[in-house]
């Protein structure tokens, strides 16, 4: 009754930012994604009948409210085994956590491959995808490695709100460059923004009207490896995301000074230099640059040397959600 798995965070370039059901997390446009692979969380779980309540360490540490989350996200596998058993969860992310870096894509993308192994269930990766966008709505991506897609879906019980593999991580190799430059956890959590922006911003309606074309137009630059068309169309849909976050009241301004910085230079890199590369940010301050694997140790370069970028981390994309052996528990 124990196992361990391994999830990588994905980076939205068309991005979720807004719910149609809270309860079952259910989107309210579809997104599109690339998995990583440098940055990664691994979690064992261990069912004990012994246990009066589930327990969690998160890097080592208790921690409550990631372990409510959790506990939610793993009480509809046991449900579906048949069981009431708690479970002692150990999580570690070699990665800031909640700070913008979609730890908790990672994190419960990892939790439901480990419980699903744990318990015997072998369900199938859409259950999945399904099982993980319950706990975070970005958990569903990283279920699949490479280029990823997620479904609006139209059913009222999510069924197919679920995430489906577009195209292989080999077979369009990118690379991130991530600048951090903060580490400090987001001071309005995703799900609490999203809520806020569909309730104040003035913005919404068409954000929400505009993704469907957003999306489109996205899978047909990744299926035709359209860099410049990728590039245009995923910084115009970050851009007009942080302007709807941005005129929410209160506003949601996840940006630095650095942030700021970031984003200039990337554009400076390809406008100027000529290099393949576009910048995304998500509910945080960091910068992801997407750019070739050839340009990604020049962008990092230039990113290293701005002030207030703590640290710059380089990943290619990997795989999906997997189990591992028990001897790489955390
Ligand atoms: C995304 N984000 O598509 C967008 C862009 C943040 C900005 O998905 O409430 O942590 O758990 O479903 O998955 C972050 O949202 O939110 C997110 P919940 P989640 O990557």
């Amino acid at each position: 009754m124990a196992a361990t798995a391994q999830a990588q965070p994905n980076i939205a370039l068309v991005k979720y930012w807004g719910k149609r059901d809270t309860r079952l997390n259910l989107p309210v446009t579809g997104s599109l994604s690339i998995t990583l692979d440098a940055l990664w969380t691994r979690t064992r779980i261990e069912f004990d009948a012994s246990l009066r309540h589930d327990e969690l360490r998160l890097n080592g540490k208790e921690d409550p409210a990631t372990l409510a989350r959790a506990s939610a996200c793993l009480d509809l596998l046991r449900r579906r085994a048949g069981t009431t058993q708690r479970a002692r969860i150990d999580t570690r992310n070699n990665f800031p956590t909640a700070a913008g870096l979609a730890s908790s894509a990672s994190g419960f993308a990892a939790l439901v491959v480990a419980a699903d192994a744990a318990l015997g269930l072998t369900l199938d990766r859409r259950t999945l995808s399904m099982l993980a966008r319950q706990g975070s709505g970005s958990a569903a991506r990283s279920l699949f490695g490479g280029f990823v897609s997620m479904a609006a879906g139209q059913r009222d019980d999510g069924a197919d709100a679920v995430a489906q593999p577009l195209l292989g991580a080999a077979a369009w190799p990118l690379a991130v460059v991530v600048a951090v430059t903060s580490d400090r956890r987001k001071h309005v959590g995703s799900g609490a923004g999203m809520e806020r922006s569909r309730r104040t911003s003035p913005f919404y309606p068409a954000w929400v009207d505009s993704a469907a074309a957003d999306l489109a137009a996205a899978q047909r630059a990744v299926q035709a490896r359209d860099f410049a068309a990728l590039a245009e169309l995923s910084e115009h849909n970050c851009l007009k995301m942080h302007a709807v976050m941005q005129s929410s009241r209160p506003p949601l301004l996840y940006w630095n000074g650095a942030t700021v910085d970031c984003m200039q230079r990337i554009r400076a890199l390809r406008e100027d230099a000529g290099e393949q590369v576009f910048f995304t940010v998500d509910a945080g301050a960091q910068v992801k640059a997407v750019c070739t694997p050839d340009a990604a140790p020049r962008v990092a370069a230039a990113l290293a040397e701005l002030p207030g970028v703590a640290q710059v981390l380089s990943s290619r994309l990997g795989e999906g959600a997997r189990r591992l052996d028990d001897s790489e528990a955390p």
